[in-house]
C-alpha cells in the first residue's frame, strides 16, 4: 500500500486500541463520563460479526414485533452508532452521536451499537450492569468480511487484500485486536447483563436466536411474533429493506450509488472464506487463532 492510499484507513492508538478517525480522540475522552442508563440496551461486537442483524433483532424485540413501526425509521437511526462521528474526522463540527444520545430525547430505553472493547466502553456499563448483546463470528469469516467493508466504505482505496489479511493477523486493523475483543467479553459471558451471541448460531438457528434476545430483554412473546421477527430478520427481507440494509445511509454518506454488485448485506453466510482465504492463509490464520485462544476455552469451528 502506498501511503495516498491508505487515507481512509488512517487510525490512531487509543489507549493500546487501534481506532479509526471517525471516532475522535475526545469522544473517547468523553465516553468516560458517558450518562448511561439504566434500561439501555448496547449491542456490541468486533466489527462485521453480526452487529446490525443483533441490531435489528434487538430493535424488532423493542418494538414487540411491530414491523410496520420498525420500518419507519432506518436501522441506523434505531441503534445510534455510539463512538462514531457523523460525516467522519474531515467534518469535526458535525454532531457525535454520543453527544445526540446525551443531548437528544430519544426514548428508553435505547439501543445503542457499539464496537469497542470492554475496557473502552463507558465505564457506567459495567457499573450499572447494563444489558450488552456480544456477538463473536468466525474470524476467517470476519477477515473476507471486513475487507469488503473497506472497499463499500472507501471505494477509491486501492486496499489489496493480502495487505488487509495481515493487518489483521497482527490486530493493526481498526478495533485492533479481534481475539482480544472476542476473549475479554468470551470471559464476561457468564455475567446476567451480557448475551453472548454467536453469527453461526444465529444463521442455524434464527428463530431460537430472535427467542434468547426477546427472553434476555424481558419479553415473552407469541408464536406468531417470534415468527415476524424471524422473518423480518432474514439476510433475505433485511437485503431488501431500506430500513434494514445498511445501504440505504452508505449511499448518503458516499452521496453517490453503490458500484453495481457491492452492498454491505453482502453475503451472510458461514464459511464463504473457503473460496477466498488461499491455503496459506487459512493456515497462518488458523495458527494464530489457535496460540491466542489457547487456555482461554473459547474456539471456532474450521480452526
Ligand atoms: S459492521 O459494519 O461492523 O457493523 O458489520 P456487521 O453488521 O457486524 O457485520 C456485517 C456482516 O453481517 C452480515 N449480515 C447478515 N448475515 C446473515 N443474516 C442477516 N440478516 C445479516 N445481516 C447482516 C453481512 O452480510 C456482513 O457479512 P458478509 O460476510 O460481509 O456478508
Amino acid at each position: 500500500m502506498n501511503a495516498d492510499d491508505v487515507q481512509l484507513h488512517e487510525s490512531y492508538e487509543y489507549e493500546g486500541v487501534c481506532l479509526p478517525n471517525d471516532v475522535l480522540r475526545s469522544t473517547m475522552d468523553d465516553l468516560k463520563t458517558f450518562h448511561v442508563r439504566q434500561d439501555d440496551v448496547f449491542v456490541d461486537s468486533f466489527p462485521k460479526s453480526g452487529t446490525t442483524w443483533t441490531l435489528e433483532i434487538a430493535s424488532a424485540v423493542l418494538h414487540d414485533g411491530d414491523i410496520d413501526a420498525l420500518n419507519t425509521t432506518h436501522n441506523f437511526e434505531r441503534g445510534p452508532f455510539l463512538e462514531m462521528t457523523v460525516g467522519g474526522h474531515q467534518n469535526r463540527d458535525l454532531p457525535r452521536t454520543h453527544k445526540m444520545l446525551a443531548e437528544a430525547p430519544m426514548s428508553s430505553p435505547r439501543l445503542i451499537k457499539s464496537h469497542l472493547p470492554v475496557q473502552l466502553l463507558p465505564p457506567q456499563v459495567w457499573k450499572k450492569k447494563v444489558k450488552v448483546i456480544y456477538v463473536i463470528r468466525n474470524p476467517k469469516d470476519v477477515v473476507v468480511s471486513y475487507f469488503h467493508h473497506y472497499r463499500l466504505f472507501a471505494p477509491r482505496d486501492n486496499l489489496q487484500f493480502d495487505d488487509h489479511f495481515e493487518m489483521f493477523m497482527e490486530g493493526t486493523n481498526h478495533y485492533g485486536k479481534w481475539w482480544d475483543h472476542d476473549i475479554k467479553f468470551y470471559q464476561r459471558r457468564h455475567l446476567d447483563h451480557i448475551l453472548f451471541l454467536r453469527f453461526e448460531e444465529m444463521k442455524n438457528d434464527l428463530r431460537g436466536t430472535v427467542k434468547q434476545i426477546s427472553e434476555f430483554l424481558g419479553k415473552s412473546f407469541s408464536d406468531e411474533i417470534l415468527d415476524a421477527i424471524t422473518d423480518h430478520c432474514t439476510f433475505e427481507n433485511m437485503k431488501k429493506n431500506p430500513m434494514a440494509n445498511p445501504d440505504t445511509m452508505i449511499k448518503e454518506f458516499l452521496g453517490k450509488d453503490i458500484p453495481d454488485g457491492q452492498s454491505f448485506m453482502r453475503k451472510g453466510i458461514v464459511g464463504g472464506w473457503k473460496t477466498s482465504l488461499s491455503k496459506a492463509q487459512s493456515k497462518a490464520l488458523g495458527d494464530v487463532c489457535r496460540e491466542k485462544l489457547k487456555g482461554t476455552g473459547l474456539s471456532f469451528d474450521d480452526i
